[in-house]
């Protein structure tokens, strides 16, 4: 793996935290590599998947009216699916709060959600929940117990997973021979194009590009048959996987270690003009809040050295999030209704700033995405 972007010393981004527990907060360095054989963008040494991914886990999918069409949608297309094929199954892996699932038959789907506390919210509306990372060992448990599965769903998830070519290949001994696997993620080439880099975070153990995709299904004999760009979460990539060989050529860009390393001294770029622009802002208008206490903003206020001095508070509508500090930086998250107090915010959750606009029409809002402005 050739490191190509230090983000530097990061916190847990989803770690927000009381401000009286700051003390032991675990730290460690994000620092992003590419994988030269397999095109694979992935953090080099993340912190272990239990520390990120536990009964405390605080991000909820369902929280944002954007993701909760989204999440419709998409599981009223497996419903047609599974109505066309009576009998069939649906498996969604990382199921979190159930936003997806709830549309559907419990009868026929399947949760695998490694968080006790969201598998919870899923076992207790009725679904069979398994609490456990996905890998071949449960992969190999439902096949015992339900057979091959013919819809596998996973949004948000795969990009999580550091042992992603074992979770392909759990995938490939689930999924039925005339099976479909769904999965979407935030795009490499989105990140690419927009200077995203806080898609860059613990979490996200990789970045997923259609050309390392398109090399790590085949490894394991699963073949991506489309390719859907996606608007959520600052744009992502649905692919959608069969075991057939694929119909049609699959086009993609080739990144190469050069273009990464050009790529990253515009994050650099990208953090001295924020700071520019919210001392500016901070100077003509006194105070600065944001919108969206995000994983993706965690990494943004330490990699730039943002803390309470520049933006004075995170306005944030998961109410297990208000009353917190956010991750390294320690900004306080608060209700929205703290926002009348101010009338220029940071865009954390750039990726709904549509949904974000329309609920605050009249706060000016910065953001750095695709380039540092005030809209
Ligand atoms: O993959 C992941 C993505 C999907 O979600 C996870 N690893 C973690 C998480 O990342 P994030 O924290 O960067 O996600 P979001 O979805 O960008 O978070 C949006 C945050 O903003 C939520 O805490 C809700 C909040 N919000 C708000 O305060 N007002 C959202 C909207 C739409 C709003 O109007």
């Amino acid at each position: 793996m050739i490191p190509f972007l230090n983000l530097g010393r990061q916190p847990i981004a989803n770690g927000f935290r009381r401000s009286d527990d700051i003390s032991k907060e675990y730290f460690f360095d994000l620092i992003t590599g590419f994988d030269e054989k397999t095109k694979l963008v992935s953090i080099i040494n993340p912190p272990d998947k239990s520390v990120l991914f536990n009964e405390s886990y605080i991000y909820r999918s369902s929280g944002s009216s954007t993701m909760r069409a989204h999440f419709k949608k998409t599981a009223e297309d497996l419903k047609k699916k599974c109505e066309a094929h009576p009998g069939s199954k649906v498996l969604e892996i990382g199921s979190n709060d159930g936003v997806m699932v709830s549309h559907l038959d419990p009868r026929q789907t399947i949760c695998i959600e490694p968080c006790a506390n969201m598998a919870s919210i899923t076992r207790n509306m009725g679904y069979e929940t398994h609490c456990v990372f996905w890998n071949k060992d449960i992969a190999q448990a439902i096949l015992d117990v339900h057979g091959p599965i013919q819809y596998i769903y996973a949004a948000n998830c795969m990009c999580h997973i550091l042992e992603i070519q074992e979770a392909f290949e759990a995938i490939e001994l689930l999924l039925d021979k005339d099976g479909i696997f769904i999965f979407e993620d935030p795009s490499m080439e989105m990140m690419f194009q927009n200077t995203s880099y806080d898609q860059i975070y613990d979490e996200h153990a990789h970045i997923f590009s259609i050309e390392a995709i398109h090399t790590l299904l085949n490894n394991v004999g699963l073949y991506i048959q489309e390719v859907k760009p996606l608007e959520v979460h600052g744009g992502s990539n649905r692919f959608i996987v069969s075991k057939q060989k694929s119909r049609y050529p699959i086009l993609y860009h080739k990144f190469d270690i050069d273009q990464l390393k050009q790529w990253s001294l515009g994050v650099q770029r990208s953090k001295y003009q924020l700071l520019a622009t919210l001392y500016e802002v901070k100077k003509a208008a006194g105070r600065i809040a944001a919108i969206g206490a995000t994983s993706k903003s965690t990494v943004i206020y330490n990699y730039c050295g943002i803390d309470s001095n520049l933006i004075e508070f995170i306005s944030d509508t998961t109410l297990e999030k208000q009353g917190l500090v956010s991750p390294g930086k320690h900004i306080p998250v608060v209700s929205p209704d703290r926002l009348k107090e101010v009338d220029t915010a940071f865009l954390g959750a750039w990726n709904f700033s549509e949904e974000i606009k329309s609920k605050h029409p009249n706060i000016k809002l910065i953001t750095h995405v695709p380039r540092i402005r005030i809209i």
